[in-house]
């Protein structure tokens, strides 16, 4: 906060590299800090760094469209990313820090009869497990979002919507700054500009890592945490990860007065749209058609997405784009994460994330702090562990995991 002179404070501090830390988690986004923040907050386990090779959320966690949601397919899923949603709800009072959770509706709309099943079977599946969602009609959706185009004239009418009033936005760096300055006051390390470039194992037990500027650090835990380097931080311990990097590219509109409270997502139309605090529009799309690396937008993506939502807002057309963007989306083949033990003793992982992680942040900071401390996967993530691509487990989220998959 501001200081007496009304400066703004350090949010976290800068150190120099311990030689040696009992944790060290690579990757500084929101599941890297949350894992240093639950792993210090709920097991007293402080002797932690977490190493970033840019700045703190410059990957997924400052490239997402800030959605938070449980309305998900599978129990499994939905028990899970309920838990998050539970968290978020009070995590600004827990970090004591502002993270401008809007809790404002999630309207994932059907235009075919199979994603209208789909969304009653998703319906079904979130009431079991305790979470508010169901199928509303066409009247409703316009009641909700009075801009939404709900007549049959378009080229794929809305037949309905799944609704889930718990889903909505946060403030994406606010999530990420919050968990930041939690770790660092209970003593947890955050390097910055710190690239991991090796991992040591000695008898398949992890012993510590190499950075770019030459460093060893000594670690009997080391935990993946990143997105988009997942499989090649992986690969430093031998361990093959069933995952496949393509782009997924956003962007944002000049802001206007508030009209779109909902957030509303088209799997047909391969589209999302939510309107921030400040006015803007912020518009997702389905992750790119080929693996890339690349963090840029393209013309492609805005055309596209231009057309899409037009069909759904016609009122909008004279709006402009301010900017775009892309961030990394590891896919696995069932469209959920891999997260707990690996067959290196010590090395864990927290990957696997597609186009959903930043919303599993919190759960997944304190499942992996859990499964850490104790050496075992708690029950909330056990269906997730890397061992289900072997034994034939898969958790099929394709049909809840995000649009157009
Ligand atoms: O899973 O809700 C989601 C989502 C929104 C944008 C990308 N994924």
């Amino acid at each position: 906060g501001l200081g007496a002179g009304g400066e703004w404070g350090r949010a976290f501090r800068h150190h120099t590299p311990r030689q040696a830390y009992d944790v060290v988690i690579i990757g500084g986004g929101v599941h890297g800090l949350a894992t240093a923040h639950y792993l210090a907050e709920n097991h007293g386990i402080t002797n932690i760094a977490v190493l970033e090779k840019s700045y703190i959320g410059s990957g997924g966690s400052g490239r997402n469209t800030a959605i938070l949601r449980s309305n998900y397919l599978t129990p499994e899923g939905v028990r899970f990313y309920d838990r998050s949603v539970k968290l978020y709800e009070h995590l600004a009072a827990d970090l004591n820090f502002n993270v401008m959770f809007s809790q404002r509706g999630h309207m994932t709309l059907a235009h075919n009869d199979s994603s209208l099943r789909t969304m009653h079977w998703r319906a079904e599946v979130n009431k079991l497990q305790g979470v508010d969602s169901s199928v509303i009609d066409p009247g409703e959706i316009k009641k909700l979002v009075p801009y939404m185009d709900v007549s049959a004239s378009t080229r794929y009418p809305i037949l309905g919507a799944l609704y889930h009033p718990p889903g909505g936005i946060i403030r994406h760096d606010a999530v990420v700054w919050g968990y930041a300055r939690s770790a660092d006051a209970h003593g947890v390390h955050i390097h910055q500009k710190t690239e991991v470039v090796g991992i040591d194992v000695t008898s398949n037990r992890v012993t510590g890592v190499r950075t770019a500027d030459g460093r060893r650090i000594s670690a009997p835990v080391v935990v993946n945490c990143t997105a988009g380097w997942s499989t090649l931080i992986s690969d430093m311990v031998g361990v093959d990860m069933p995952v496949q990097t393509f782009p997924l590219q956003a962007a944002v509109t000049e802001p206007v007065k508030p009209f779109l409270d909902t957030v509303v997502v088209s799997g047909t139309l391969h589209t999302y749209v939510s309107q921030t605090d400040r006015g803007e529009l912020v518009f997702g799309a389905s992750v790119d058609p080929f693996a890339s690396y690349s963090t840029r937008g393209s013309l492609d993506f805005v055309e596209g997405l231009a057309g899409h939502v037009l069909e759904l807002m016609p009122a909008l057309s004279k709006m402009r784009l301010l900017r775009q963007w892309a961030g990394l989306c590891d896919m696995t083949p069932d469209y959920s994460p891999i997260m707990g033990l690996t067959p290196v003793e010590g090395f864990f992982v927290d990957v696997g994330w597609g186009t959903y992680g930043f919303k599993a942040g919190p759960v997944s900071g304190e499942a992996m702090a859990a499964c850490i401390a104790h050496g075992k996967p708690p029950e909330i993530i056990a269906a997730f562990g890397l061992d289900r691509f072997e034994e034939g487990r898969l958790v099929g989220e394709k049909g809840a995991a995000a649009v157009g998959h």
